[in-house]
């Protein structure tokens, strides 16, 4: 636990500070990481769930009314809930209830309450890593509870020359995908219900509304890319802009950021005023924009932006920052 660092409350009351809120007012990230850590709280204590609760808010870090804030970084705003998170954008001394880890938050709620999580509900855990791309950190623990999880699944096909071919894949690592396909095309309480009553992996896996959202969103990304957007390149940055109805920024930019390695990607999606950053200057760029007061944060290699009315931050006044923040001095 030396990587589990609590703020203004002990591990020992943790728990006990959580039992007194309940029925929990919880606010969650919505993507897979935050769902998977929102469903590991509502299988060990009791969550109010209606329809107000459990929430996603609609702008990173804007949470207040809840009892307790999952994978959400730091507020935006006064609270006085208890915040679980690894993300790294808090202050060295915050005035709030903080337990604050480094890997992703499913996996610092298997290190602080693992053994209160079910047998049946501990392959949540898997979902939270791989939905925050880092599934080496799984506890070993994790493995040996839910041992179907190294299962093969995959889809027969035939290649180029009609061949009959199979591509199996362990079932852990195809559980995040259809989950962060409902967040992304906007069904984020969808997928918090799926995944509450799911008895198993393959549950998810195989759940047609799922599997729909992973092809809705598939296609949106082919049709972006066919549109051929611009992209500008200011030194070692490249700025794309986009217009989709859908959360589809951030697959984008993983998909230009694989392309080519030492660029970084900032697609910016006009019509949701959210914006990616993928690449190794990830950080440096996203911190220089929280410098110019807007809401930027993320976690290494992953970041992004949350844009206020075009009145309070034009896009155009944006992109500009952006050109001026890339012009490094390396
Ligand atoms: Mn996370």
């Amino acid at each position: 636990m030396r990587d589990i660092r609590f703020y203004n409350l002990t591990r020992e009351s943790l728990i006990e500070e959580i039992r007194s809120k309940e029925p929990l007012r919880l606010a969650f990230h919505g993507d897979a990481d935050g769902l998977a850590s929102a469903c590991i709280i509502a299988s060990i204590f009791k969550v109010r769930e209606d329809s107000d609760y459990p929430y996603s808010p609609e702008i990173f870090g804007d949470y207040v009314d809840s009892d307790l804030a999952v994978d959400l970084g730091s507020p935006l705003k006064a609270y006085d809930g208890i915040i679980i998170d690894h993300h790294p954008d808090h202050p060295d001394y915050p005035d709030y209830k903080l337990v604050l880890g480094m890997e992703p938050t499913g996996v610092i709620l298997y290190k602080l309450f693992g053994d209160l999580i079910p047998d049946d509900k501990v392959w949540l855990v898997c979902l939270s890593a791989c939905g925050d791309g880092q599934p080496e950190v799984i506890p070993n623990e994790v493995w040996l509870r839910s041992p179907f999880l190294w299962e093969m699944q995959g889809k027969i096909y035939r290649d180029q020359y009609r061949r009959i071919r199979t591509y199996p894949y362990p079932l852990f690592s195809i559980i995040s995908g259809p989950i962060n396909s409902m967040c992304r095309m906007g069904d984020v309480m969808g997928a918090y219900k799926l995944l509450r009553s799911a008895k198993s992996v393959r549950e998810i896996i195989n759940n047609p509304v799922a599997k729909r959202a992973s092809e809705k969103l598939s296609e949106e990304i082919k049709r972006i890319f066919n549109s051929n957007p611009i992209i500008e390149q200011v030194k070692h940055v490249s700025i794309v802009v986009i217009e989709s109805d859908y959360s589809v920024s951030g697959r984008v930019a993983t998909e230009l950021a694989n392309s080519e390695p030492y660029m970084t990607f900032v697609v910016i999606n006009k019509k949701t005023r959210s914006v990616s950053v993928r690449g190794i200057l990830t950080k440096y760029i996203t911190d220089a924009l929280s410098e110019r007061g807007y809401i930027a944060g993320g976690h290494a290699g992953f970041g992004g932006v949350s844009l206020l009315d075009e009145d309070e931050q034009p896009l155009e006044m944006f992109i500009n920052d952006l050109r001026e923040i890339a012009r490094t001095p390396f």
